[in-house]
């Protein structure tokens, strides 16, 4: 039960003082390491599951939303007399304790304290909470050990206002400080700071705005912000964040949330260094959309690029036409011989497809089933919440730079058809053996070198085995296309649902036709997979969104899939985990669900997005990816995009802010705010990724080719050291920098349609929520 003390108990707590501010207390924080993880006193302390036991007294409200705990607070009254807070915590004399308090909103400073829950409210420690948006911890040493109570005292306001806890801890540490020791004076960080790390894309002026400094110390430094012209608009103290893993430094944030200028050419400033420039204002998100979608055209196969449209350095000629010295794509067999028999037992086909059109999946000039079908279906999704949400922009004509632009249709689904329609091409004709299954790839026999334009490629093409995984993921991807094409061309919609179950059916009577690992050394990538559950629940998903059968709803709730999680790390779904997309699908747009099936897969995507969110908040960096282990995997930065998208959906559902600016922050790591910073999109930040690993981008190998487009994500850092420039320049990297933009290191610096794809939808996301 929750104890709730009356306005007469809390009369008795003890009186305002005069708080001597946060620097008061980020002095204190200068002299504690960060504790290790222990048992958390508070329950619910990231306030995810509702259960949390906090009570208000004297007119304070409590409301809950995944991930957050608001308190609305009349005006007037003695801090003391408008009062939350939880009780029963149980802690040891002697024992020290680190309490964490991240708020958002408040219009003043609150005292934070942590006393006996009853006569004579002994206090043991004691904090204030500034308004704003920061977390604040206080180290401290218990006391006693009668049960105690952590209050805020929120009185006093002139009017009425509201404050939201993100989360509220308190644990167990080793820290080296007790409550009571002497405050440390911010330190100017001379000879200190390593690294100002910014969103060098800019951020938006409601923010969050936050930058990380990598440093040698733990103390608190003092930092400014300096405008275009050299005036210093905002200054303050740096929050230290202790030694981060992922980095291999020690990090400490600066919030710059409440300063209210705009403009461009800002910069931050501590103890000599400076950060690189930035800007503050409105609409950053729209130009990157448009970039972002636009990169598909000059990475499609089967088509001359018009420098008229992609920009006169993008101009080529079309690959894989049928023209030599190509050998494909317009008339392509299965793989043969030595490679199909130690590959496949055996396996080949006696027909040929044209195979001509789809994008070249990277780097590589090689067309992927599965890569191809969860980047179509990103970039749907990004239509359908358009669509959906009645946000315009990414349904107009006209937006992208591709040659449908000004045909009436909206240019997503101009681009997504380019890819269906491939994707269609791959299926194993009526009558072959295997029918209605989809070819997992089709590319090159033996790797090319780079440079080399998709028109001079010279090596053979072949077609690989159908997959499970391969025609289930294009099953989900066709499914969700029939219905967004439905208002435009009812013939192409049909034609994409009938081959949707098709190979539906087809998968569920092959169900265990897996890529073998070993084909990657074969001239392309391999996308071994050997689960197809998820794909088979995200196929089930997107046919029943789009016809509302109840067989197909069925088969998902079947499936392991449907009780599974969402929150799932390192990243929520990827080319080879799609169950969340299915699951995020069914929580938007599945209309035709029962009202509880519906309830619960949203209520599971809330949740997802709340948990992500508390790990976006844990990052010193602002970001929502930390794999388990803290190493970082091959196209991290996608995972993080995926992340992200989670919770715009959750925002979506919910409406609540702090999922809107989580995704926000989340994107300063791309563009900056990291370990080296870096900004990982091109033509985004001074310093940001320009030789991504291409073929045809391939400017770093010969100056006569171009870099590639603005708006191309770069993979990431990725913690295997697999390439010959990784292996030389990155050996004992911490995880956020093994990384290098280099054209040959091409296990942290490719480019790919499946990370670009979550790119336009998250930028999208972004210009469509002010
Ligand atoms: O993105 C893929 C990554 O998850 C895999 O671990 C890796 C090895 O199988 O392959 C990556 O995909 C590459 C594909 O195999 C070939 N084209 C370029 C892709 C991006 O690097």
């Amino acid at each position: 039960m929750i104890k709730v003390p009356s306005p007469a108990r809390a009369a008795f707590l003890a009186p305002l003082r005069r708080s001597s501010g946060p620097l008061a207390f980020l002095g204190l924080v200068a002299l504690i390491a960060l504790p290790a993880l222990a048992d958390e006193l508070i329950l619910d302390s990231h306030f995810r599951s509702g259960k949390d036991q906090f009570w208000a007294a004297g007119g304070v409200t409590l409301s809950r939303s995944p991930g957050r705990l608001c308190m609305d607070v009349p005006a007037g009254g003695q801090p003391w007399e408008r009062l939350a807070g939880v009780n029963d915590l149980h802690l040891s004399p002697g024992e020290t304790y680190r309490l964490t308090l991240r708020a958002e909103g408040g219009v003043q400073p609150v005292p934070v304290l942590v006393q006996r829950g009853a006569e004579p409210w002994t206090e043991q420690a004691r904090m204030t909470l500034s308004p704003g948006n920061h977390p604040a911890h206080l180290d401290f040493t218990a006391r006693e050990s009668d049960p105690a109570q952590l209050v805020l005292q929120l009185g006093g306001a002139q009017s009425a206002y509201q404050i939201c806890l993100h989360e509220a801890s308190l644990k167990p540490g080793l820290a080296g400080a007790a409550a009571g020791a002497p405050p440390v004076a911010p330190q100017s960080g001379e000879g200190k700071v390593q690294l100002i790390a910014v969103n060098q894309g800019g951020y938006l002026p409601d923010g969050p705005k936050r930058a990380t400094l990598l440093a040698t110390t733990d103390a608190p430094l003092r930092f400014k912000l300096v405008d275009g012209s050299g005036l210093r608009v905002a200054s303050g103290v740096t929050e230290p964040r202790g030694m981060d893993p992922t980095a291999g430094a020690m990090t400490q944030v600066i919030d710059f949330t409440d300063v209210p200028a705009q403009g461009s050419n800002f910069h931050l400033e501590v103890g000599g260094v400076r950060s690189e420039p930035f800007s503050i204002r409105g609409g950053l998100y729209a130009k990157l959309r448009v970039d972002a979608l636009s990169w598909f055209y000059p990475q499609r196969s089967g088509i001359a690029i018009k420098g008229e449209i992609a920009g006169e350095d993008y101009a080529r000629a079309a690959g894989h036409v049928g023209v030599a010295p190509n050998k494909g794509d317009t008339k392509v067999g299965c793989l043969t011989g030595l490679a199909a028999a130690t590959l496949y037992g055996g396996w080949s086909c006696d027909y040929t497809l044209d195979v001509s059109g789809g994008w070249y999946d990277a780097g590589d000039q090689g067309k992927y089933a599965v890569s191809g079908a969860i980047s179509v279906a990103q970039l749907l999704g990004a239509y359908e919440r358009a669509v959906t949400t009645g946000a315009k922009a990414l349904t107009k004509d006209g937006l992208a730079r591709l040659p449908e632009a000004g045909n009436g249709q909206p240019d997503l689904l101009d681009e997504a058809r380019w890819e269906l329609d491939f994707l269609l091409s791959l299926q194993v004709p009526a009558g072959k053996p295997l029918a209605g299954m989809v070819h997992h790839k089709v590319h090159d026999t033996r790797w090319t070198e780079v440079p080399t334009l998709p028109a001079d490629d010279p090596e053979m093409r072949a077609l690989h085995r159908p997959s499970t995984t391969a025609t289930f993921a294009f099953a989900a991807a066709a499914a969700q296309g029939a219905r967004l094409f439905a208002a435009s061309d009812k013939t192409y919609a049909a034609t994409l649902l009938s081959a949707a179950r098709t190979a539906y059916q087809a998968a569920k009577a092959n169900p265990d036709l897996y890529p073998p690992t070993s084909d990657g050394q074969q001239g392309g990538g391999d996308y071994q997979d050997d689960d197809a559950s998820d794909e088979a629940y995200w196929a089930a998903a997107e046919l029943f969104i789009t016809t509302g059968e109840p067989d197909l709803l069925a088969d998902a709730k079947a499936s392991p899939h449907w009780e599974g999680s969402s929150f799932v790390l390192p990243a929520a779904f990827d080319w080879r985990s799609v169950a969340g997309l299915g699951r995020l699908d069914l929580a938007l747009y599945g209309t035709a669900l029962p009202p509880e099936d519906r309830a619960f897969v949203q209520a599971a995507i809330r949740q997802a997005g709340a948990d992500y969110l508390a790990l976006q908040q844990d990052e010193p960096f602002g970001h929502a990816y930390h794999p388990e282990d803290d190493q970082y995997n091959w196209g991290s930065n996608q995972m993080l995009l995926q992340n992200m998208l989670v919770m715009a959906a959750a925002y979506d559902l919910s409406q609540d802010k702090a999922l809107l600016k989580g995704v926000r922050e989340s994107m300063d790591y791309l563009l900056g705010r990291n370990a080296l910073g870096f900004s990982y999109i091109t033509g985004y930040g001074r310093r940001s990724a320009a030789n991504q690993h291409s073929r045809w981008y391939a400017h770093q190998a010969d100056p006569s080719l171009p870099n590639p487009p603005p708006g191309t994500l770069a993979g990431g850092p990725n913690s295997a050291l697999l390439d010959e420039v990784a292996r030389k320049q990155l050996q004992g990297c911490a995880p956020q920098r093994c990384y290098v933009d280099d054209i040959k290191a091409w296990a942290s610096n490719e480019m790919a349609i499946n990370w670009n794809a979550p790119l336009v939808a998250v930028a999208s996301f972004l210009a469509d929520t002010p």
